[in-house]
This record gives structure tokens, sequence and C-alpha cells, in this order.
């Protein structure tokens, strides 16, 4: 490889586990120590497959179960050309929520398997560093109400939050748990210390497929 690439670094967690938030605050950190660094969220609402999502999430519309799911997977997959220039290019990407999401969420309504939720974002970029912001449900309800987007209600999150259970078991993901119950600043140096690490551990790796 010409020149040594960024790793491709995700955060994940139940709502309001603070992943935006850290999200931000890694970028910022891996900037100063004079690293390239850039922020991708998923669903990207900005793409015309965004703003079908955008308003689905927002109960604008409704779309049916699979289409939608399908839909978030597209959003991640029109996103793979430029993923993959960044990152070869030297950038690390500092991902709020990816294919995991995608699986947890769809996977917590009735009828789905996990293994048919993850089908769609099989041969994604492979993160090389999954970061769960661990929060359980009794900690998140004391961080205040839900929003009033679809599948902000304590029940579905608890029925994702098994679903990301599972998903942690899979050994070829490199998932980092972290608790998230720690105030930002203590989160903040977890997920930094994993993340020199990962950047440095990857630079010299080709980009892996996801689930394959
Ligand atoms: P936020 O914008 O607040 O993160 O909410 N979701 C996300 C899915 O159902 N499937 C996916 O593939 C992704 C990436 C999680 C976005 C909501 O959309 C859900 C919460």
């Amino acid at each position: 490889m010409a020149c040594r690439r960024g790793a491709l670094i995700v955060l994940e967690g139940v709502d309001r586990a603070g992943k935006t938030t850290q999200c931000k605050k890694l970028v910022q950190a891996l900037q100063q120590s004079g690293r390239a660094a850039e922020l991708m969220t998923f669903p990207d609402r900005t793409t015309t497959i965004g703003q079908l999502i955008s308003a689905y999430l927002e109960k604008k519309s409704d779309l049916e179960d699979h289409t939608v799911h399908l839909l978030f997977s597209a959003n991640r997959w029109e996103m793979v050309p430029l993923m993959k220039k960044k990152l070869e290019q030297g950038t690390t990407l500092v991902v709020d929520r990816y294919a995991f999401s995608g699986a947890a969420f769809t996977s917590a309504k009735p009828g789905f398997s996990l293994d048919w939720c993850m089908k769609p974002d099989v041969g994604l970029p492979k993160p090389d560093l999954v970061l769960f912001l661990q929060l359980s449900p009794t900690e998140a309800a004391l961080r205040g109400q839900f929003g009033e987007e679809r599948y902000e209600t304590s029940a579905f999150q608890k029925a994702v939050q098994q679903k990301f259970e599972q998903l942690i078991k899979d050994p070829s993901v490199n998932w980092q748990v972290i608790d998230a119950s720690q105030n930002v600043e203590d989160v903040h140096r977890d997920i930094t210390t994993h993340s020199l690490n990962t950047v440095n551990k990857a630079q010299n790796l080709p980009i892996g497929e996801l689930w394959k």
C-alpha cells in the first residue's frame, strides 16, 4: 500500500448511551494528535435514500418493514466508494451507527431473524473496531425522556439491546464494550485508548469485508 490507511471505527449502543457526543470528541482527539479523522453518521439523511429513511423515522411516511431495512443497508452501500477512498487516503473514519444498528433494530421487530437482517450488509467495509456503549435500560431512563421518532420506546429499546448482545458474541468482529454509565470524560478516555491502538494496528492491514 502506497500510504498508511486510516482505520474504520464504529460506535454503537442503545439510545442515550452518548454515541454522538463521543463520536465528535473522538474525531477531535484524533485530529489534535495529528491524525486525519472524519465523522460519518448512519443513516446519512442527506442522500435521496436517506431522505426516505428520515421521513420514515419522523413518522411522516410509512414504509414496509423489509423495504426500510433494505433502504438502511443501501444507504451504507451508497457511501462505500467514498469510505474506501478516505480510508485509503489515510483518513480514519469515526462512524455513528453502522450495520449492527441495522441488524439489531430490524430483528427486534416481530418476524425478522437476525440472520436475514445481516445479509444485505455482508461484504461492507469491515470496521477495525466496534465500540459498544453499554448502558442499562434503568440508567438510560435516568437520562430523560425518549424522543418522538420511531423506535424511541423503552420496550423496543430493550428488544434492540438483546439483539446487540447476540451480535457482540460474534468473534469475527472486533467488539469492545465500553461502560457508558461513567462520566463523559472517562468514557472518552476509554474510547480514545482503544481507538489509538486500532489506528496504529490497522494502518498496514487491508480493509476487511464484514460478516464474510
Ligand atoms: P439516530 O439518527 O438518532 O441515530 O436514529 N436505525 C439505524 C435502523 O433501524 N437501521 C439502521 O441501519 C440504522 C443505521 C436506529 C436513527 C434510528 O434509525 C435506526 C435509530
